[in-house]
Order: structure tokens, then sequence, then C-alpha cells
């Protein structure tokens, strides 16, 4: 939910207030099992591997004005990234860049596009909520290949247990650092049941999980406004969770077909 390093008063409180919302009922569930976690080797996103970014040239990520990588994001038109609500809610769109087709951050491949309009949804107040998701509108026309987004109709991209790809240079562990690479893993879908089992504020409509029972795998700070990735669909942007990788905790998602229409319209909008 926060981000590496929160720039606003307004995220650092809401990221507060989404710990401390979950903190009572993660802190019951996962307190053993997460312990016994903490001296495991610690795998990328969480528990995930380098990805060429050859292969993904739609995952982009996000800056701020030092330069720091603070959120991800998808290409979803050649000049428009799709990305979380709660990364650029009250940002002014000078003070963020979008870097695409950089898979080491250190390095100097890809291109860095400005941010000339920041759309968030309309309904967005948090990421406990719903509606967290929001496009920029970018300076220029990448060559990058936009990621499609799913479709109301797409059902069938949400069954419970279908694998995901999640990407993104977030943390490697919960309480970790970022990662310097384009890191990729691969999580099961969650059943609204057992979402709602462990997160009360999760809305179907809204939302989706995605992560094994036992964790170990997951999305982590810093892959927030990152795609969540079925049959070469947008299925989800990464949001929120309880922690990173604990058992009985799956990462949430915004349910990216829900939106599609609005997102849709932003994709062809000219600012
Ligand atoms: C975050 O703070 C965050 N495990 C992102 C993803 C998840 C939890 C927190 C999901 O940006």
């Amino acid at each position: 939910m926060s981000d590496t390093k929160p720039r606003t008063g307004a995220k650092v409180r809401a990221a507060a207030g989404t710990l401390a919302a979950m903190g009572l009922l993660g802190g019951l569930l996962t307190t053993a099992a997460h312990a016994s976690e903490q001296g495991a080797a610690a795998p990328p996103i969480v528990g995930g591997q380098q990805a060429p970014i050859a292969d993904h040239s739609w995952v982009v990520f996000l800056t701020d004005d030092q330069g720091n990588q603070f959120c991800g994001g998808t290409l979803g038109a050649a000049d428009k990234v799709i990305t979380a609500a709660h990364c650029v809610d009250g940002e002014r769109p000078a003070s963020v860049k979008v870097v695409a087709g950089r898979e080491d951050k250190s390095s100097t491949e890809g291109v860095e596009s400005s941010v000339t309009d920041i759309w968030v949804h309309p309904g967005y107040q948090d990421a406990n909520t719903g509606s967290d998701v929001a496009v920029l509108t970018l300076d220029k026309r990448l060559t990058q290949t936009p990621l499609p987004v799913a479709m109301p109709e797409d059902t069938a991209a949400y069954e419970p247990g279908t694998m995901a790809s999640v990407l993104g240079w977030g943390n490697t562990s919960e309480g970790g650092e970022a990662s310097e690479t384009l890191q990729k893993a691969q999580v099961p879908l969650t059943s609204d049941a057992d979402c709602k089992k462990a997160y009360e504020q999760y809305d179907p409509k809204a939302m989706v999980c995605a992560g094994f029972p036992e964790g170990g795998v997951d999305s982590c700070q810093g892959d927030s406004g990152g795609p969540l990735v079925v049959d070469g669909k947008l299925v989800g942007i990464v949001s929120t969770g309880n922690g990173c990788a604990r058992p009985g905790n799956p990462g949430i998602y915004t349910r990216t077909a829900t939106y599609q229409p609005d997102i849709q319209a932003q994709l062809t909008a000219q600012r």
C-alpha cells in the first residue's frame, strides 16, 4: 500500500491506517509461520526470479523527482500507463517519470518519459475501498507493445486457481530492499471466499487476490501499480495486502476487468 518512500503526508497516513487495520487480523494468523520464514533465503519480488524486459516490454517503473523507483505500471497504449491510484494520488505530473525498456534500474537502457497528465479513478479513496487505478499520459509515444486489459466478460481469466504472473522492481522480502532488476513470480488467483476470510475489506467487484495458502510468493512494497497478468491480459494491479508472502495473506490486486470501460476511455483520451 505504501510507496517505497512515501512523499506526501496523505500517503504516509493512508499507509499507517492500512497497517493498523490489517495488523490486528494478520498478526494473529501469521506470527508463527512468518517467524519461521525470516531466516530463509529472500528471493525476488518475493519468491520470483529475474525476468527479461524484452519478454515483458509493457512493464514500466515510476520514479520520483530524485530518480528513485517507487511503483510499477503497465503500458496500456503508446503514450498511456496504467498504475495504482495510491501510487500517484495527489502528485503533480511534473514530479513523476516513467521508465520503459530498462530491466536493471542502475542501467541507462530504455527510455524515460515525462508525465503530462494524471487521471485517478474518481471513486478512489484508499486501497482498502477499491478503485485503486490511475492512468498516466506520457509526453511521447513509446515503441514498446502495450498489454491489453481484461474485459468485463473475461470471467475465465479470474477462475480461482488460475496461475497469474506478477512483475516488479519492489522489495524481495517484507521489510527488505527493493530489487535492482525486474522480477517475476507466479501466483494462483484466490477465491472470493478465501480472500474475504483474510481481509474484511475485500470487495470482489473491485479487487482480486492472489497467493499460495502457505505464502512464500507475493508482490511487495514498491511493486504497487505493476501488472498481474493472465493469458496475455492485465487482470490486476498490485494494490495492497497484509505484509508480503505471509501464509493466509494473499496479495490484493485491483480487478481491472471491473474498471476496463473507465480505463479504456482514458487510454483513448486526448490529453
Ligand atoms: C505495498 O506496500 C504493498 N503483498 C504492495 C503489495 C502487497 C503489500 C504491500 C502485497 O506497496
